[in-house]
């Protein structure tokens, strides 16, 4: 039953068949035959979802909070999608008992569409993958799309680049709290949650976090004024609307203590992106970065597509004998690759 064609999966997608949205997540996933089409004829119907990154530090509580989101979102009669981007995902069947169950009646709700993916294709396209994943769930009616990755690399950064709200959890019980916030993961924060809040050190993880927030985030250089007290943030001079200073919020996942709490921080910073009118270019920002990657990704597997298949390992074998440089090899493959003039490719 394997050999559909993608794009013939779309209208019952469309009409909430979960088994063909299933089918068409793995298509899409796959680079299967008639993607681009299906994609294509999903795109007309996005734009409604809210997606909400999570990310942070393994074992911070990612998966466990996720569900509890869910959870809350679908007590209030939303649909949630959910892409856990994490090879040890909970989702995944990876977890431990408790875990497990915690998110059993999740998969069992029709309202909870779940997918992880693994963090395959090493030539880059993840985040390709991922957005459009997130697109599929938008455009099949998922009106919160939740997007886990692992805070790990280059991770975080792409997942702040296709949420509108993205959430950095931090844990205290994980060694030094400060060590787990690696440099630029705050300025992608719109939301902080310190997750397991029923461990003894989470006040001083929430402290560790304020401190960084209010002598490191862009807000504060820019124009935190002191008020009442409190430090708030005076207008901004690009937009003239007020900026978002990122709140700290304590969270029991496994309990779902401060999930209410969260998700109506999350409500604020979407309201905050609309009232400031920020959302429209935010999101053109995040387009063009999108589009870069797909370019990326696209010329890769044109260039690729053009070599013999032990090209690139001769080409690394040339560079560890330091018989090419790096920027010289790349040059050579592009060349090798019959690429009309390889020199005017900027490195
Ligand atoms: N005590 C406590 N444990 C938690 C909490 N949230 C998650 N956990 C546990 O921490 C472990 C890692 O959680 P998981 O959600 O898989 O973390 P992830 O790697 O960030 O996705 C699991 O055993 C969870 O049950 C919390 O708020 N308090
Ligand atoms: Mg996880």
């Amino acid at each position: 039953m394997t050999p559909l064609n993608a794009l013939d999966l779309v209208p019952a997608a469309l009409e909430g068949n979960r088994r063909a949205l299933a089918r068409l997540l793995t298509a899409v996933e796959d680079r299967a035959d008639g993607c681009d089409q299906a994609l294509a004829a999903l795109f007309p119907h996005t734009g409604r979802a809210w997606r909400i990154g999570v990310t942070g530090a393994p074992g911070t509580g990612k998966s466990t909070l996720v569900t509890a989101l869910a959870r809350h979102y679908r007590a209030e009669g939303r649909t949630v999608g959910i892409l856990a981007v994490d090879p040890t995902s909970p989702f995944t069947g990876g977890a431990i008992l408790g875990d497990r169950i915690r998110m059993r009646d999740l998969a069992g709700d029709p309202g909870v569409f779940i997918r992880s993916l693994a963090a395959r294709g090493s030539l880059g396209g993840l985040s390709t993958a991922t957005s459009d994943l997130a697109r599929a769930l938008d455009a099949c009616g998922y009106e919160i799309v939740l997007i886990e990755t692992v805070g790990a690399g280059q991770n975080e950064v792409a997942v702040a680049a296709m949420a509108q709200t993205t959430i950095v959890v931090e844990a205290p019980g994980l060694g030094d709290e400060i060590q787990a916030i690696k440099a630029g993961i705050l300025e992608i924060a719109d939301v902080l949650a310190v997750n397991k809040a029923d461990h003894p050190g989470a006040p001083q993880a929430v402290r560790a976090l304020r401190t960084m927030i209010e002598t490191g985030h862009p807000a504060s250089r820019a124009s935190l004024v002191g008020h009442h007290g409190r430090l708030i943030a005076a207008p901004a001079a690009e937009t003239g609307g007020p900026l978002w200073v990122p709140p700290i919020l304590e969270t029991v996942a496994t309990s779902g203590r401060g999930v209410a709490e969260l998700a109506n921080a999350i409500e604020r910073h979407r309201l905050h992106l609309v009232g400031a009118g920020e959302l429209t270019a935010i999101e053109r920002q995040q387009i063009v970065l999108e589009l870069l990657n797909r370019m990326r990704d696209r010329l890769v597997a044109r260039v690729l597509s053009q070599l013999p298949d032990d090209a690139l390992s001769e080409a690394a074998a040339s560079v560890q004998f330091r018989e090419t440089d790096p920027a010289a090899a790349v040059e050579q493959l592009i060349a090798r690759a019959g690429w009309p003039d390889a020199e005017a490719v900027p490195s």
